[in-house]
This record gives C-alpha cells, structure tokens and sequence, in this order.
C-alpha cells in the first residue's frame, strides 16, 4: 500500500512539474512580436471596463491602407480583450470608427476644420463621440496614413493601460520624413550590425515575401516611421540595375499600405560601373542622362520611390570631389534626376578625409557651411547627431544652425556601434533628446537643434530625423531584447521630440514586458540610467574615440600605429604626462569657434566648462581640480570605477524581477548583463592602466586593482568580431 501512495505522489508530482515546464515554455517569449504583443489585459477591472467600452471595429473602405488598419485594430483589440472584436456594417454602442472625413459622414460631421488643420497630412484625431445615441470612438484625420498611425495610438493606450472613456486626441508628427537607414549590404551582411544577416533576402525577392517584411512594416508604421534607406551607404550600384529593382519593387510594395516609402543609397560611380561611361563627372552630358534615365526607371518600377541616400568623398566612397566639383554640384545632379518623379536626395555630410590635416571634427563644417544656399529644394543634407561619429557623448554637430538655408536632416545611429553593440543595454532616448535639446544660439537663445531639424527655426518645408538601423534577422529582431527599445525610441522622437524619454521607456516597458508597477518601475531605472553609466565606463568626462580599431568592440586607447591619423584613438585623448584632452579652444584646433558665441560659451573656459565635455574641449592637467573637489586623474579613476560598479546595480535590479518575467527575457537579458559587466571592467582596467602611464599616479586604494596587466588588456584580439 505504502508503495501504491509512493507511486502515486511520484506520478502526480512529475505530472505537476511537467506542467509548470509546459506552462513556462507557453508562455515563454522570444521577443519577434517586439511591442506589438496585444495580449489581454490582466487587470481584470480594467478589462471588465474596456470590454463594455469596446464591441466592434466599423470600417467600411476596402483600400490596402484601411485593410491593413482593420487587421491590426481586430487582432489587437481582440487580443488585448480576449475576446473576437469584429467589423460590423451596422453601426452599435461601443465601436470603433476609422476613417478619413472623406470617407465618412460620421467623422466629417464630428470633427472641425481646425481639427482637421491641427491633424496635417499625416497626423490624426481620436475622439469619444455620441452619434445616433451611441457612444463611439473615432479614429480620423485627412489620409488613411493618419488613421493607421492614429490606430496604433489608440491601441497603445489599452495597451498601456490608459483611460479610453473621454478621448480627444490631435496629434501631428514634427518632421516629415522618419527613417531607418539600414547598413545592409546586398550579400545580407550588415554593416555595424550586430543582430544577424540582413532581412531582406534578395536571393529570394521577389517571389518569396517572408512574414518579417510585413511585421517590419507594421512594427514601424505603429511608431510612425515613414521612409525606409534599404541599402549601405557605403554603396553597391548593382542595386540600381533591372535584376535588382523588381526585388526593391516587391518590397516597396508590401510597405507602400504601411505609409513607407523605399529609398536607396545611390554611388556616385554608378554610370562607370553599371552605366558603361568612362566618367562620372557631372559635366559630361553623358553622366547627367544617365542618372535621368535610371530616376525614370527606376520610378516605372516604384512611382513613389523616396529617393537617394548618398555617402559620397568620404571614407573612400566616390564623390564629386573626384571631379574638382562640389558636393552641392553632386547632390543637386542627383536632385535634377529626381525632380520630376517628387523624389529628393538625402546627402549626407559625414566627410573628412586623411589629406586634410585640420581636426577632423572642424572637415564637415568646413567642407559644407560654404554651400549654404546652392543646394536645390528637393536636397536635405544629413547630418549626424556629432562631428566625430556616434560616440556615446558628442557635443552636437556645429553645422545645425550654421546652414539656414538649407533643410538638415539629423542622423542617428539606434545600431550601438560604439556604446556596447550587441551585448550592453543602454537606452539611446536620453541620448537623441541630449542632442535635439541642446540650444545652438543660431537666431539667439532657444534655437535648439530640435528647431533646426524639424524645420521650424527657418521655415524649411522638408525636414527628416534618420537612424541607422539595429535590425536584422535574430528572432527578436534587434539581438538585445532591450535593443528594440532604441527602435522604437527614434520613430516617437521622431515623430514627437519633445516626448520625455521616461515616458517613451514606460510605453515601451508595458508594451513590451507588462504593466506590473514594480517590473515598470524598476526597469525604467535601468534603462533612464544606462546611457551615463556607459559613458562613465566607456568615455568618461569628454574621452571618445579610444576603442578597438576596425570592429570598435572594447578598448584600445593605445593604438598609434594606423595609417590615417584621426583613425588612431591617441590623436583624440592626447594623454601626455602634463594631462589629457583634445583643446579645440583657440589655443588649439579651435574647433570651438565653429559654434554660436551662446553655445561656446558654455565650453570654452576649462574653469566652467561643463565637465561632460571637459576632456572634449580641453586638455587638462592631471591635477587639475575638478567640481567634485577630485583631481582630474581622481575623477578618471571614480568616473570609470561607479560606471562598471552601476552595471553590478543593474543587474541586481534585473534580478529582483525574475518571477515578474517570462524565462526566456530573462535569462537572456541576465546574461547579457554578465557580459556587460565583464566588458564595463575591461573598459575601465584597460583605460586607467594606460592612462596611468601617463600620469604616473595611482588608483586610489578604495578601489579593487585590476586583475590584469595592461599588456594582458593590449594582447586581446578579436578577428570575427560581428559587423565589421
Ligand atoms: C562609421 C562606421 C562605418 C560607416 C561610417 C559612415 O564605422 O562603418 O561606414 O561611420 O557613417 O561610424 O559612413
């Protein structure tokens, strides 16, 4: 008998664990349907509340655009609700209306021509409104692209458990062209991409159309991204011939119902190379027919075509400095190609070159401000957020505010080629908004960069926010599971960039994992943190550009030894044994002098400069006293020292919510928190030990000597490194 109960209790007991087992991997996620999850609402008083407010969808035009908003408000409602939301042809209590106030006499009726002002091309209206005695929502605006967007709004705030009682919503987006730029390079391998190959599978285009093409659409299309860059900037024209255009056709297609245009990246020696001519100088009549020809083609293939991105004499790209001609003479033959078709021509002002021996942050500036007026109306020059590239703190770009008459676009990097790449959390939001706050004192104070970008500083009509894009073909899309936070944080700055990046975290947060306040709470900590405590053991008080050369993984302030001298990290700190930093004051590069006196102001006097920037700035003695009462070299050592110990913080934080987390994210962001402890200490043993050889002072004793020496740190190699 004993035995009998033994058996039974070890049957019941494996059939309890198996269970837990199922129910774990039931509800295990890998992160692919990223913020677009739509699972009920678990608060059950909430749901109770939203089921009796929603009953029903009623849209009643069949164009692609409003098929695609039918299916994303009935999958989502129905999910969120747990219960089948359907559309309905008679209109009842609780539906949700979508339509343009052309298509309906309902949302012509209810909303007011100022509404629909406020509202734009683009934007959208969300309204609780009583028509026939019934109580309804309204999604409406002037195109079916403001109601997709407004759509994805509405869906967010049950999403975000918000109130949807009274709603009465305008919402407009501030720059008009949102994009992705991908790095992606034809043979899929992506550039600086650290999420695997690249999506777009063009062995396969254009027959097969992979589900990812489509969840990408829909994913940015909910965070209102509306233009897509599919190709590297460091360009391949085979993209521009016939074999490959019916393939950017197929996808062009698929995202056209998601308001997204295609744009390629178009090189500069493409009629050489493709086209057969001798040139590509645009003086040769030749060259010019030859770009016309292709814009036409190209528009048979996609009539709405966005246009082309161009990385032209940088880097080793062609350009028309080739040809003694100026980058405005290039981007305006390009643009001339174009015109006809409404295209433009994004021109990107990332340039500098080994000849020039003038401080590489000074080249852009230099090589552009002069053009200022000679780019046509259909160019944009884009601009990345600093002079140097993408470190995980740049002052912003001199060149914002310094060409009024010409529409700048602000690039972005969301891949974190330089803050961690695939293995550190680090929320980029405070970082855009760092930069799109900062004033420029062009037209006196208050110019901030956000004004320049989204044209409303000099009234430019075009304007454009891009970012280079982290996406590939991981199952969850961005390889690290907080990585997509970084996506979705461009599209609403984007869109909005005076949102907060607390509530773009929050948002994201209850999207992505729950709306458990303490999980909310305790990783939004995590993530409005992250970016200073990178920098603090990455690129403490101004350092930059001191990590390892070609795959940028991990330190290396030591290399000297490159062929071209700002491509060695030892031309940007400049350590010697009086002190460390780069002075671009008068007394140095004066690189300063490219800013507003307001702006310059702020940095130019070592005593006041902000000391995020001192070492940018200023070359500064290792005695240096610092606001802190520190010395300069004391400051070094507790900057790098709280920044790898605040990795430990984060993820004791990140263990704290085991049991609020599906295994699978758990585990996965878990161990990616070890890495990035790791690497924190890496960064800041490697950086102190160098660094300490020049000011022969030692780390204080409170602090754990590293465990390596610095010849250890300088012997690490890293040949496969990802994105290189
Ligand atoms: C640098 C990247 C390089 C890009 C370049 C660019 O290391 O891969 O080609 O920027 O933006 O940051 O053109």
């Amino acid at each position: 008998m004993k035995n009998n109960w033994s058996n039974i209790s070890r049957t019941v007991l494996l059939l309890c664990l198996s269970l837990t087992v199922f129910i774990k991997m039931a509800i295990a996620e890998n992160g692919y349907e990223l913020w677009l999850r739509y699972k009920k609402i678990d608060d059950p008083v909430l749901l109770a509340k939203y089921q009796k407010e929603i009953s029903c969808i009623y849209i009643n035009t069949t164009s692609p655009t409003m098929q695609v908003v039918k299916e994303e408000l009935q999958s989502g409602l129905s999910g969120l609700l747990g219960k089948r939301i359907n559309n309905t042809v008679y209109l009842k209590n609780g539906c949700v209306i979508a339509a343009t106030s052309a298509q309906s006499e309902i949302a012509s009726r209810l909303v007011s021509h100022d509404e629909l002002i406020q509202a734009g091309t683009e934007g959208y209206i969300i309204k609780t409104v009583s028509y026939q005695g019934k109580k309804l929502v309204l999604i409406t605006g002037n195109s079916e692209h403001g109601i997709l967007y407004g759509s994805f709004h509405f869906l967010r705030l049950l999403q975000t458990n918000q109130s949807i009682n009274d709603l009465d919503i305008i919402s407009a987006p501030k720059t008009k062209l949102r994009m992705l730029n991908h790095w992606d390079n034809l043979d899929r391998h992506v550039e600086r991409g650290y999420a695997g190959i690249s999506l777009w599978n063009w062995h396969t285009l254009p027959d097969y159309i992979d589900q990812r093409y489509i969840d990408y659409a829909r994913a940015n299309a909910s965070i209102g991204i509306n233009g897509t860059v599919l190709t590297n900037v460091n360009a391949n024209a085979t993209v521009l011939t016939p074999e490959y255009l019916i393939k950017v056709k197929a996808l062009a297609d698929i995202f056209r119902p998601y308001g997204i245009k295609v744009f390629l990246t178009a090189r500069f020696s493409a009629p050489i190379e493709i086209g057969g001519l001798k040139t590509a100088d645009l003086l040769n009549e030749d060259v010019q027919s030859w770009w016309n020809n292709k814009a036409k083609e190209i528009y048979s293939y996609i009539p709405d075509f966005g246009g082309f991105l161009v990385k032209a004499n940088s880097e080793g790209q062609p350009g028309p400095q080739d040809y003694k001609r100026t980058h405005a003479d290039g981007a305006n033959m390009l643009a001339d190609a174009v015109a006809p078709y409404k295209g433009i021509v994004i021109w990107r002002a990332f340039v500098y070159t080994a000849e020039n021996p003038v401080d590489r942050h000074k080249q852009a500036f230099d090589d552009f401000v002069s053009l200022d007026g000679k780019f046509k109306n259909n160019v944009l020059v884009q601009v990345k957020n600093g002079a140097i590239d993408f470190m995980p703190r740049e002052p912003f770009h001199p060149m914002f505010g310094a060409m009024p008459k010409t529409p700048l676009m602000m690039e972005f990097q969301v891949t974190q080629e330089y803050l961690g790449q695939g293995t550190h959390l680090v929320f980029l939001a405070p970082l855009f908004k760092e930069v799109l706050e900062s004033d420029t004192y062009a037209k006196g104070k208050g110019s901030t960069v956000a004004k320049v970008i989204d044209g409303s500083l000099e009234g430019h009509d075009i304007s454009g926010i891009a970012g280079v894009s982290n996406i590939g073909n991981d199952i969850n899309w961005c390889g690290h599971p907080f990585a997509q936070a970084n996506w979705f944080a461009l599209g609403r700055l984007a869109w909005d960039h005076d949102i907060s990046s607390e509530q773009i975290a929050d948002e994201w947060l209850r999207m992505t994992y729950s709306n458990d306040k303490e999980l909310v709470n305790t990783c939004k900590q995590i993530m409005l943190r992250s970016r200073e405590i990178l920098v603090d053991y990455m690129n403490p008080l101004g350092l930059h550009h001191i990590m390892g050369t070609g795959h940028h993984y991990g330190p290396a302030p030591w290399v000297s030894y490159l062929n071209r001298p700002e491509w060695n990290p030892v031309y940007y700190h400049k350590a010697d044994s009086i002190g460390i930093g780069f002075d671009r004051t008068a007394t140095g590069s004066n690189a300063l002098a490219q800013y507003f006196p307001g702006a310059r102001k702020q940095w130019e006097d070592l005593n006041t400069c902000d000391e995020k920037f001192l070492l940018w700035f200023h070359h500064v003695p290792w005695d240096h006293k610092m606001k802190s009462g520190r010395t300069l070299w004391d400051e070094l050592c507790f900057r790098y020292y709280s920044g790898a110990d605040s990795v430990l913080w984060m993820k004791k934080m990140w263990q704290s919510l085991k049991s609020k987390i599906d295994e699978q994210r758990f585990k996965e962001v878990n161990m990616l928190l070890n890495i990035q402890y790791k690497d924190a200490k890496w960064w800041r043993n490697a950086c102190l030990l160098y660094f300490q050889t020049f000011s022969n002072k030692p780390i204080p004793d409170n602090y754990d000597p590293p465990d390596q020496s610095l010849d250890y740190y300088k012997s690490l190699r890293f040949r496969f490194a990802p994105g290189n």
